[in-house]
């Protein structure tokens, strides 16, 4: 026979993801009690209106770019959900409770009501005879942790503009709100900088395919920022600089195997004055390119070894009384960074080395754990000298094993360090990191996810949600919901 036609069968709408009154939130909120009561959804005037008593309204473009985007994907609605907008709340627990004639979510900000959406849309479910229901629900819900991030990598391979949006989608849908951007390392420098041009045209892979124009820098954060994202560039210096050598002439230092120089380069220059004119100019373009409060300024892996190659460091050494400790060298460099990057106004976070080497930081220096060995005691180092810590050194998500690793990072309890209470409440979050080496386009989707909802749920949900069992059968649906 002749194929005549092709039966085409697209499901009623892209929100509709539980079969059968199976509720699978993620990450589980503080507080959520549900009742067997069901109300149908009928396919006609389904709205998301700000409440009469809201103190946002219309003008607020990022609430009505989420209720438009979260209408658009669920027009099977007649349900009319009301968003109490209020500006403050003492605790900041949001509220959302869904019952007739209308749901109603109270938030203290625009980003909880984002968050309450995100949970509304997860509600939504289709019963056995294919009809859109919504159950009588109440829930409290605040976050656990307030820094719950993903770091991408898009040196080592480049990350088309697609890919990290896609990414934002999926970490809105984890209520993750830290896209902690490693844009820039050895191996290619992407960033396109106004200030200096040559560092993209010649160490990016390509000049003009593989680089982030400064338009899409302002797409990637605005993008981020509609979703209740924060973007943190992270521009990873003394080390980690191959890449920037290409562009700035002596940035980097000569190696030298003997008494002559072997061509090839180290870390950073740290010895001349033009590397830290370099720093102030490029960082001060940095401080306006990106909104955010922070900058992430890297300082780990140092390799001494060039540095100890060269004649006029190991003179620079003599003269600072730095003996053969590299890492005295090392801290000099940072120190003068930190001090660069903070008449710009902004905060920093750095990587554990930085702290490890005894530099002197600002009283709000964030302080990043990577290390697996030693973690414990490294919290509790950073802690007790009073430093804000983000973890991440359980969640090397490039990583890869057999198996459903996913339920180690769910076991993961980062509080478990001996430590007062003082020392815990500055463990603000963490980071599930996802390194370029094996990663790109091609295979960044499935490798991240759902394996970092696992640390989602950590970092959101209460201390005591630890039932991998539970998680599984939530996490197979939360899946299915990502994929869809
Ligand atoms: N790149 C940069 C990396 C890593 C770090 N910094 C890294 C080191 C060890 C492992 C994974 C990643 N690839 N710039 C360390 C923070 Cl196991």
């Amino acid at each position: 026979h002749d194929l005549s036609k092709i039966w085409v069968n697209s499901p009623h709408s892209l929100l509709v993801y539980g079969k059968y009154d199976e509720i699978s939130l993620w990450p589980l909120p503080q507080k959520f009690q549900s009742s067997a009561v069901a109300f149908k959804l009928s396919p006609a005037s389904f709205q998301i209106v700000h409440a009469k008593q809201s103190s946002a309204g219309p003008s607020c473009g990022l609430l009505e770019n989420a209720f438009r985007r979260y209408e658009l994907h669920s027009p099977l609605f007649t349900f009319e959900p009301v968003l109490c907008y209020k500006r403050f709340c003492s605790l900041c627990v949001d509220e959302l409770s869904i019952d007739e004639p209308s749901a109603v979510l109270k938030a203290a900000n625009v980003w909880g009501a984002l968050r309450g959406l995100e949970t509304f849309s997860q509600l939504v479910y289709e019963d056995y005879y294919g009809v859109n229901k919504i159950n009588k629900t109440d829930i409290s819900d605040f976050p656990r942790f307030a820094h719950r991030g993903i770091l991408l990598d898009s040196s080592r391979h480049f990350l088309p503009l697609k890919v990290i949006l896609a990414n934002l989608v999926t970490m809105a849908m984890n209520k993750f709100n830290v896209f902690h951007w490693h844009i820039v390392d050895d191996q290619s420098f992407p960033y396109m900088s106004r200030t200096f041009p040559e560092l993209s045209q010649k160490g990016a892979y390509h000049p003009f395919t593989h680089v982030y124009t400064p338009s899409d820098v302002k797409m990637v954060i605005e993008f981020a920022r509609m979703r209740g994202i924060r973007v943190i560039p992270e521009f990873d210096t003394p080390g980690h600089t191959e890449s920037w050598g290409n562009g700035i002439k002596d940035l980097l230092t000569p190696c030298y195997s003997g008494s002559s120089p072997s061509g090839t380069f180290g870390p950073v220059n740290p010895i001349l004055n033009s590397s830290y004119d370099f720093m102030t100019q490029f960082f001060k373009e940095i401080s306006t390119v990106f909104p955010d409060a922070y900058i992430h300024l890297g300082g780990d892996e140092v390799d001494f070894r060039c540095w100890e190659s060269n004649p006029d460091i190991q003179k620079f050494m003599a003269q600072q009384g730095f003996g053969t400790d590299y890492s005295k060298l090392e801290s000099f460099y940072i120190q003068r960074l930190l001090d660069i990057v903070a008449a710009t106004k902004k905060g920093y976070m750095v990587w554990q080395e930085v702290f490890d080497n005894g530099v002197k930081l600002k009283d709000d220096t964030v302080v990043e754990v990577w290390m697996g060995n030693k973690m414990e005691e490294e919290l509790q180092n950073v802690t007790r000298a009073g430093f804000t810590t983000i973890l991440s050194a359980p969640w090397y998500l490039d990583y890869i094993s057999y198996g459903q690793d996913w339920q180690h990072y769910y076991k993961v309890e980062p509080l478990s360090f001996p430590g007062t209470d003082a020392q815990k409440k500055l463990v603000i979050g963490g980071e599930a990191c996802l390194w370029g080496e094996y990663v790109d386009a091609t295979n960044l989707t499935p490798r991240l996810w759902p394996r970092a909802s696992a640390v989602a749920e950590r970092l959101w949900s209460d201390k005591s949600v630890t039932d991998v069992g539970n998680a599984y059968n939530r996490l197979v649906q939360h899946r299915c919901r990502m994929v869809k």
